[in-house]
Order: structure tokens, then sequence, then C-alpha cells
């Protein structure tokens, strides 16, 4: 397990910091970025949660900053440019990982909602759930996520929900910065595009601390 309290490993074991010191930590399991969240205090986000903030306000719209996903011209996002995976022209100025906060905020002002890494949420990941949600009596508020987990695609692999999508995300096929977008990842794994955030609400430092 990489040691996050040292903060001395970015990406992998043997990692190290130099010159990537803003960049979000990678490589990291979803059991351990919980384990960090508690550590810190905090929690991960809901799915919910992660969506109401990454639209920032603003509803019905593609992409956190709203419907293009280019305003003038300017990339809000760091994902990837060219043709995915034999070119990356790096337009946005980033081939991997940019430093945190490197485009601009939402409405709520929030950094990195969409593109640059993806990050784990809380949730079980269902397929159906949302699907299953919305064809109930009522409005669904706050939801928590599925009680357990199950990916037709693959149903033995305990997966859990990400969201936001990443540098490796191209409008030709994974437009997963969309502000709808849903990803899922094995709970138990890591991978280079993938990090998290935390969340902290009034009440949770003395909830974890007990
Ligand atoms: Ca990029």
């Amino acid at each position: 397990m990489v040691d996050l309290r040292k903060g001395r490993q970015l990406a992998a074991p043997g990692s190290d910091l130099e010159g990537r010191e803003k960049h979000p930590v990678l490589q990291v399991a979803w059991e351990d970025a919980v384990a960090y969240a508690r550590w810190a205090g905090k929690r991960l986000p809901t799915e919910a949660e992660f969506e109401f903030a990454a639209r920032g306000g603003i509803e019905r719209k593609k992409y956190p900053w709203g419907d293009e996903l280019k305003p003038d011209g300017k990339w809000m996002a760091n994902i990837w440019q060219g043709r995915f995976p034999y070119e990356n022209t790096e337009e946005d100025g980033f081939r991997a990982t940019a430093p945190v906060a490197s485009f601009p905020a939402n409405g709520y002002g929030l950094y990195d909602m969409a593109g640059n890494v993806w990050q784990w949420c809380s949730d079980w990941y269902r397929h159906d759930y949302y699907q299953d949600l919305a064809a109930g009596a009522k409005p669904a508020h706050n939801p928590q996520g599925p009680p357990d987990s199950f990916d037709p695609a693959e149903p033995r692999v305990a997966k859990r929900v990400m969201r936001g999508g990443s540098y490796l995300c191209t409008d030709q096929y994974c437009t997963a910065y969309e502000a709808g977008a849903r990803g899922k990842g094995a709970a138990d794994t890591g991978t280079n595009h993938l990090g998290f955030r935390c969340v902290k609400e009034k009440g949770d430092a003395a909830r974890f601390a007990r």
C-alpha cells in the first residue's frame, strides 16, 4: 500500500514528488482512498454529490462549464486531443496529469470536476441503480448508492463508482468528462488515471473520530 500520509509516492511505489507536488495522487485503490479520507476526518463523496458538485449550479448542461466543449476556443479541462491512442497533441498543455486547478473552476468554485483524473466515489456500482430510482414513485433525495455491486459486463468483480473522466478521455469515443457520465472500477485496483477527492461536512470529523 502506498503510504499517503508520507505523501512521497505520487504514482506508484518508488515514484517521487519532484516537480509534481501539485499533481493528483494516483494508483490508489478504493479501500486506500477511504482509509485516507477517514484518517483525515473526511470521506469520499457519493456519486450523487459528485454530480451535483460537478454541475456547479447550472442545470441540464453537458459539461460542468456549459454545453460547448471549447468555449471561445479554450480547453476547459485536461483531456486527450489527437487520434487516440496513437497521437496526443497536448493541445490543452498536458500530456498526462496536470497540476490541480490548472483549468477554470466551475460555478461552485470547484476545480477539476472533469478530466485530469477519474475520482473515486463512495457508492457501489450498479448499472441500473439510477434507472430504478427514476422509476420510483417519488424523486430520490440524496441517494447513497445501491447495497451491492453489479456490472453485467463483469458480474464477479465488486466495483465502485468513479466520476469525472481523465486525461485519457477524448471526444472520439470516451466522453466521460461530461457531467452526467459514470465510470466504474474494481474496488481493489488503482490506475495511473484515477485519483480521489475528499469531502467534509459539519459533524464528519467528530463522527469519524469515534
Ligand atoms: Ca491533455
